[in-house]
């Protein structure tokens, strides 16, 4: 809780354009909270991306492009606190208190970390170990009730809450205990190339995923070359992993449920389901990549609201980090 209402923390990284899957998955679910009910911070978490390597120019630019993208989505700045982590360095502070309150074998369980070790085997740094706990930092930082996020990061808000709790019992009640918010649909939409991985703005292939940013033409393309199977049956089942990725897409974008896709597609072809996905996805894109354009041409615009947002989340975010650090025994600021 802060000031009397729930509150409501989520964050993407700035490592690349993102996906139909962080947008089904994730933004599309903000846009969609009730504003009376939450109050929400939405973070740019660029000190997440430097667990990979990044060039610096690249990193700048697109997390200049990704918080432009949160608005074109239809988070509105005036009532979302969207701004960048590395702006708010509370969350660095904080981690390092919750570092030394995370065990090791805790870390070690954490399949996100095992998945980037293999992927970047020549950078395995202890950011890359520790990016957990940044994350509960940046949750437990606006005493979040409520995080939406994909599935694939259940862990992590597990981990955060186990540290809450476990500093809760030692100093009494300093953090609120975050729930996970999923989305009803959309929570894992998977890759266009091999449909039994998730769909990730990282995979070198580029038609294994959709970008936002993607023109229409591209789009149309990319699921028409979508991997399905050879039997030729619209069927939503784990045994046709591709069909079932084209309908949970289909009814994430439209808001169908998939017993009406099922019988909208009812004796059409795979040929003929992947055009009316394509189309439906780029209806879905078009307002938003037109507001991003029209953004991205605003400076000064787009600089207010990271300069006012960073105000406001630094108001929020020291008032925690203050009480935190006066229960574990740091000593008091002179003013
Ligand atoms: P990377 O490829 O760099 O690991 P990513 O594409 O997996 O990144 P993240 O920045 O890790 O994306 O995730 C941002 C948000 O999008 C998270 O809440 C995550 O759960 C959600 N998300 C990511 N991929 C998908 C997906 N394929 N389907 C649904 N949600 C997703
Ligand atoms: N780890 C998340 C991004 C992230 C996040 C957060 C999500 C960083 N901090 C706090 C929710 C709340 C990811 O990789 N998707």
């Amino acid at each position: 809780m802060l000031d009397g209402k729930k509150s409501l923390f989520s964050g993407m990284q700035a490592t690349g354009t993102i996906t139909l899957g962080n947008y089904l998955g994730a933004l599309k679910n903000w846009v969609d909270i009730d504003k009376d009910e939450y109050m929400c911070f939405y973070s740019v978490v660029d000190m997440h991306s430097i667990t990979v390597r990044q060039n610096p120019a690249e990193l700048r630019k697109r997390a200049r492009s990704l918080l432009a993208l949160y608005i074109a989505a239809g988070l509105d700045p005036e009532e979302n606190c969207i701004y960048y982590q590395s702006h708010v360095s509370a969350h660095a502070e904080l981690m390092w208190i919750l570092n030394c309150f995370t065990y090791m074998g805790e870390m070690n369980r954490m399949t996100q970390f095992k998945d980037k070790s293999k992927k970047h085997p020549e950078n395995i740094n202890t950011g890359l170990f520790t990016y957990p706990v940044l994350m509960a930092a940046d949750i437990l930082l606006f005493q979040a009730d409520v995080v939406p996020v994909g599935i694939d990061q259940m862990q992590h808000l597990e981990i955060t809450r186990d540290i809450a709790q476990r500093m809760n019992k030692i100093y009494g009640d300093i953090f609120t205990i975050p729930e996970a918010y999923l989305g009803k649909v959309g929570t894992k939409i998977m890759s266009l190339q091999e449909p039994t991985k998730k769909m990730s703005k990282s995979d070198e292939n580029p038609n294994a995923h959709i970008l936002l940013l993607d023109e229409p033409d591209v789009i149309m393309r990319k699921f028409k070359k979508a991997v399905t199977d050879s039997d030729a049956c619209i069927a939503y089942s784990e045994d046709k992993p591709g069909i079932k990725n084209l309908l949970d897409i289909y009814c994430a974008v439209t808001g169908s449920t998939v017993d009406q896709a099922l019988a909208e597609f009812d004796s059409m072809g795979y040929g003929a389901l992947k055009k009316r996905v394509g189309e439906a996805v780029v209806e879905e894109l078009r307002p938003i990549q037109e507001r991003y354009q029209d953004l991205m041409k605003n400076k000064d615009y787009i600089n207010s609201i990271i300069k006012n947002n960073a105000e406001k989340a630094n108001y929020y975010a020291t008032k925690t980090l203050r009480k935190v650090q006066r229960k574990v025994g740091f000593p008091d600021r002179i003013r």
